[in-house]
């Protein structure tokens, strides 16, 4: 059959460190659904930018889904269950996200992962994020999936100390990134974006973090 001649160019998970694994292409076989069930959320939470708890204005436009959402403002990083914007709870978190998380997290070596939260990252091209470390979520016993779609980003994977020299990993449309364990708190940040346009996202990367935030 030549179809199975296909598999051969299957990517691989790549392991980038002990407890953090690179799917390349895994969220494409639900890219459609996924992008169905995420219309209605941006609907009901738009991107917005958050201010740092410094008062500078993130490049990163953000908004979140799920029972937990992730804020930042004058007084800091938090989870709320409610969206400040909306007064409203946080739209659901949809379940091919939640499906297509644990499945990577299981494949990852993270079994039973089941988010509650999901951070979702809208750069333009130019945009960066700022090397920092995950950590207002309650247990780092609990991983990070990471679902990058649009214009392709060079992802700074660094150490555990801010210091530490970061490593530089592309990441395109449709990998997921998963990082527990030992990794969970390496600092990390999203090289410019550069230029470009994505022939199903346009002139754009979005980046989905599920999270058990609580
Ligand atoms: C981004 N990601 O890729 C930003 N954090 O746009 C993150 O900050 C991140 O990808 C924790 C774990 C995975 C991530
Ligand atoms: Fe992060």
């Amino acid at each position: 059959m030549i179809q199975s001649n296909l598999d051969l160019f299957a990517p691989h998970p790549q392991r980038l460190a002990l407890q953090t694994t690179l799917l390349p292409g895994f969220a494409l076989p639900d890219l459609e659904p996924l992008l169905d069930a995420l219309r209605p959320v941006l609907r009901a939470a738009p991107f917005r930018h958050m201010q740092t708890p410094g008062g500078l204005r993130m490049a990163v436009a953000l908004t979140n889904c799920g029972s937990l959402g992730w804020i930042s403002d004058e007084n800091g990083y938090r989870y709320t269950p409610i969206d400040p914007v909306s007064a409203k709870p946080w739209p659901a978190l949809p379940q091919v996200l939640i499906d297509l998380a644990t499945r990577a997290a299981a494949l990852a070596g993270f079994e039973g992962f089941i988010p509650d939260a999901c951070l979702v990252n809208h750069y333009l091209p130019g945009t960066r994020l700022s090397l920092h470390q995950d950590r207002d979520e309650q247990d780092y016993g609990q991983p990070i999936v990471s679902i990058s779609l649009g214009l392709p980003a060079v992802f700074l994977f660094g150490g555990l100390q801010r210091s530490d020299r970061p490593q530089r990993i592309p990441l395109n449309h449709g990998d997921v990134l998963v990082w527990g364990g030992e990794d969970r708190l390496r600092f990390h940040g999203v090289m410019p974006i550069k230029p470009g346009v994505h022939p199903r996202m346009g002139e754009r990367r979005i980046n989905l973090t599920l999270r058990k935030a609580g």
